[in-house]
């Protein structure tokens, strides 16, 4: 971590009551660490929006039942293979799967696989949370 440096802020009363209630639901130590996350969101927003690299991960839930499902999910995977990162599978229970592929690129095509995924007949859920490299934070 770099260098701290401290900085005043002036905020509507009550929006500071509004934040130090949230401080408080979250469990924040400070309000700087508060501050700090919010910041932290959204420059990774920015990160999204503007094409620069990203991580994240997709999370799959579907039928492992569906005739051909799997084998379509690998394909569209290995077509995106420089972007995947790692991948588990965990059997949910008989009929259901639950599938983690880690991702890391360009934003457009992560999110570009994502929405294949989520396409695909039998997938019951595919959701992509959207992450940092951790690089410019
Ligand atoms: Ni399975």
């Amino acid at each position: 971590m770099s260098k701290l440096t401290r900085l005043s802020v002036s905020l509507d009363e009550n929006l500071l009551k509004e934040f130090d209630d949230l401080v408080e639901r979250e469990g924040y130590p400070t309000r700087s660490k508060a501050v700090a996350d919010l910041i932290r969101e959204s420059l990774i927003s920015e990160e999204w929006a503007h094409g620069k690299d990203v991580a994240g991960a997709i999370m799959m839930v579907f039928d492992h039942h569906k005739r051909q499902l799997v084998g379509h999910l690998v394909d569209v995977q290995h077509d995106y293979h420089d972007l995947i990162a790692a991948s588990q599978h965990i059997h949910l229970d008989h009929d259901n799967c639950l599938e983690v592929v880690v991702v890391r690129g360009k934003p457009a095509r992560v999110q570009e696989l994502h929405r294949k995924l989520k396409g695909t007949k039998g997938v019951k859920y595919a959701g992509l949370t959207m992450a940092s490299t951790g690089k410019h934070l």
